[in-house]
């Protein structure tokens, strides 16, 4: 998702996604027969579910028994249980989603019904592609509660094969990706190959490893568009962003323009000026009134999760996808001038908090430098 100064469409174009991919070669690079030995083609693709030994399961799925679950097979899930849900991808350790999907999958909890009985699982981890090299090497996880059982205002994990009404493309980890509304982009893993039930408690992801925290929930934070260098002073200045709707919602955005200080936007976390800062109001764009234009062709917004009959979002902004937000500064006299947003999320708890600890997702407050000239 590009910084922009102009209104952004609604949905991102699968290749325009900002990509966090490891592997060399990259798995979407893959062509001709190596993309289908890799099991990267929806002809080819297979999905194995198994026990890692400890998990007793009446059935597992395995290429080897022949009985991998095939594309047919996923497509048959989604008629009978298939949602369509928006969700922007964001990265932990990224500021910005790297782009909002129309995603439609299979609740998890439908597919591991294909496994029959199960007893002694705490978790289930999933991996793709590539995961036979150590280095390359990208797992994730959630707890067995995780999967099967979700409020029913909420959204569970998905075996995704749609994005934005089409088959997902190799670039963004099709034929099938795992997708965790939930959580930060980690836990999504491409190009999914094989689902692991274990007895085993631990949390077993892959992002942990490097001082992430492996069960953050998504943040809610605002995010500020680029400025031009330079404004003619007398002009309406419009500054825009946009918001990452996490785990807490969203109530507002704010934000808080001051003289330039000479310190190129540092100031400290403990720096009295955070205390007397000015937060004024800044406007979240409504919910489209005509989703024809934003939702894919053939998608009718009441088929959306979260859509009521009439189809209208229940709440808006959405959780999980972004809040597009803009400000019309006014009589900006020349000078240089500092600014900052935040939102606050519906426990009111303003940005950086309530975890303003950056290993359980970037959300630091950021800055632009604005400059009004003669
Ligand atoms: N197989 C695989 N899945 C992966 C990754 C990866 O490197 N390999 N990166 C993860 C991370 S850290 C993020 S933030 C998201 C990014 O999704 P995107 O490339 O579709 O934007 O993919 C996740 N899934
Ligand atoms: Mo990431």
């Amino acid at each position: 998702m590009a910084e922009q100064t102009t209104p952004r469409p609604f949905l991102t174009k699968p290749e325009s996604f900002n990509d966090v991919s490891r592997g060399d070669p990259k798995p979407h690079s893959l062509k001709d027969d190596v993309l289908a030995d890799a099991r990267l083609t929806p002809e080819t693709w297979r999905l194995e579910i198994v026990s890692d030994g400890s998990a007793k399961l009446q059935r597992e799925l395995k290429l080897e028994d022949n009985n991998a679950l095939d594309m047919p097979g996923l497509e048959a899930l989604g008629k009978k249980h298939g949602v369509k849900f928006l969700k922007a991808m964001q990265c932990l350790n990224i500021a910005a989603p790297l782009g909002q999907g129309l995603w439609e999958g299979v609740p998890l909890r439908d597919v591991l019904k294909l496994v029959g009985k199960v007893s002694d699982v705490r978790r289930v981890y999933w991996h793709g592609f590539h995961n036979n090299d150590p280095k390359q090497k990208f797992q994730s996880s959630v707890g067995y509660n995780q999967v099967m059982e979700t409020p029913p205002w909420d959204l569970g994990p998905f075996v995704a094969y749609k994005l934005n009404g089409l088959p997902i493309p190799l670039v963004r980890g099709g034929p099938v990706r795992m997708v965790i509304p939930w959580a930060h982009g980690f836990k999504s893993i491409k190009w999914l190959h094989r689902i692991t039930l274990t007895n085993d408690y631990k949390i077993n992801d892959t992002y942990a490893e490097a001082n992430n925290d492996p069960d953050s929930y998504l943040k809610t934070a605002a995010y500020i568009d680029s400025v031009p260098p330079t404004f003619k002073a007398g002009v309406n200045i419009v500054i825009r962003g946009i918001a990452m709707v996490g785990w807490s919602g969203l109530k507002r955005i704010e934000y808080w323009l001051r003289p330039d200080t000479g310190t190129h936007g540092k100031l400290a976390d403990n720096d009295p000026a955070w205390q007397k800062a000015k937060w004024e109001p800044c406007e979240i764009e409504p919910a489209p009134t005509n989703w024809g234009g934003s939702l894919p062709d053939g998608v009718m917004p009441k088929d959306v999760w979260g859509f009521s009959a009439e189809g209208k979002p229940k709440e808006w902004p959405m959780r999980f996808s972004v809040a597009p937000w803009s400000v019309t500064l006014k009589n900006l006299k020349p000078g240089a001038y500092e600014f900052r947003a935040r939102t606050v999320d519906l426990n009111d708890f303003a940005q950086p908090e309530p975890r303003p600890y950056l290993k359980s997702g970037q959300n630091a407050i950021q800055y632009r430098a604005i400059v009004v000239m003669e």
